[in-house]
């Protein structure tokens, strides 16, 4: 844990009574001028931090920035997610720093966050947009030990991860719109892109890819998006504390990441059926040049979609791109 983690998890653990520079000197083992010169650091970058001679430091207010360090502080011990974190001002897109990363030692967990992306990127190449400060945009290393067969599960347990961290930061219910999108109101919010280099027998790494309309007015979407995508922001009607939801995401992924890791991914898949708007539905499904059409029966142990079709038999679908054709 690096000085700045410390002293922001030591402030944050003493909301309301403060901490004194002595006490923070004794127990990180710095002399009390190397506290002062980070705290003043801290200032710099935003935080408020109030100095009184009786009761210490108080941290008052966070500012609306991704910070290493405080994402750290804010998470404590995780699992495998989160282990390390990195931010980039800007970047093009966070997918390709982490396969990047993938290809030298970087441990599984590792996380990349960057304020904005100059080339986001969904599914097939489409463009993500990922303007500056307004969303969390992030990407994933992960080296799964299971078959590439099994990739849709983590797509499946992210979407999981994404509706409960975000219903537990800010009270709004999402849906998962079968493979990867999360919903409210039928409108896109979040979007999980999983990229994967792989064997035939072995997950090499995943690179899971994360994209979240935090606080975009609807003003900031383009035009062609505006009626088709929201933010937290435009549903909950106030801003949304980006950091406070970037750390639930991670800690909420890092248990459900653990448990897909012992292969405990039934109680998973119960929760993602749970909050799924596709199933029961009438989905036609576009995979490459051919449709699928039927009724959206359930997920399989791998996680891919098995749809009844009007012949009678079961599909099993493991990618494309969902039309509902009754609501
Ligand atoms: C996705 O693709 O939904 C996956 C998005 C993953 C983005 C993250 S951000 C961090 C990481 N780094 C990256 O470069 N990517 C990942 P797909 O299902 O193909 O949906 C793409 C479609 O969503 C586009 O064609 C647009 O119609 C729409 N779209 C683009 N930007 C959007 C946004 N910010 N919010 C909602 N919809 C958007």
């Amino acid at each position: 844990m690096n000085l700045d983690e410390s002293i922001l998890k030591a402030l944050r653990s003493a909301t309301g009574t403060g901490v004194s520079g002595a006490d923070l000197s004794n127990k990180l083992g710095v002399s009390r001028a190397a506290i002062w010169a980070r705290i003043e650091e801290l200032r710099q970058l935003g935080y408020e931090i109030e100095a009184s001679p009786h009761t210490g430091y108080t941290l008052k207010k966070s500012p609306d920035v991704l910070h290493a360090d405080d994402l750290r502080s804010r998470l404590g011990e995780t699992d495998t997610i989160g282990r390390s974190i990195q931010v980039f001002q800007s970047t093009d897109s966070t997918n390709d720093v982490v396969q990047h990363l993938a290809s030298g030692t970087t441990e599984e967990g590792a996380v990349v966050f960057a304020e904005e992306q100059t080339k986001g990127r969904g599914r097939l190449g489409r463009h993500w947009i990922s303007p500056k400060s307004k969303g969390l945009w992030f990407s994933i290393l992960l080296r799964p030990k299971t078959h590439p067969e099994s990739a849709p599960r983590l797509t499946i347990m992210a979407a999981v991860a994404l509706v409960e961290a975000i219903e537990n930061q800010t009270g709004i219910e999402a849906e998962i719109k079968w493979p990867n999108d999360i919903l409210i109101g039928g409108k896109k919010v979040a979007g999980i892109l999983v990229e994967l280099m792989a064997e035939t027998d072995r997950i090499r790494c995943g690179i899971l890819g994360i994209g979240i309309d935090v606080n975009l007015r609807r003003s900031q979407f383009p035009a062609d998006l505006r009626d088709l995508a929201t933010s937290l922001r435009e549903v909950s009607g106030a801003p949304v504390d980006r950091p406070a939801l970037a750390a639930a995401i991670l800690k909420t992924l890092d248990r459900y990441y653990s448990r897909l890791e012992i292969s405990d991914f039934g109680p998973i898949a119960r929760k993602w059926e749970d909050r799924c708007s596709t199933l029961g539905r009438e989905v036609s499904i576009q995979v490459g040049s051919r449709i699928v059409e039927g009724t959206a029966e359930t997920i399989d142990e791998f996680g891919a979609l098995m749809v009844r079709t009007r012949f009678g038999q079961v599909e099993r679908v493991t990618g494309g791109d969902v039309s509902m054709k009754r609501f």
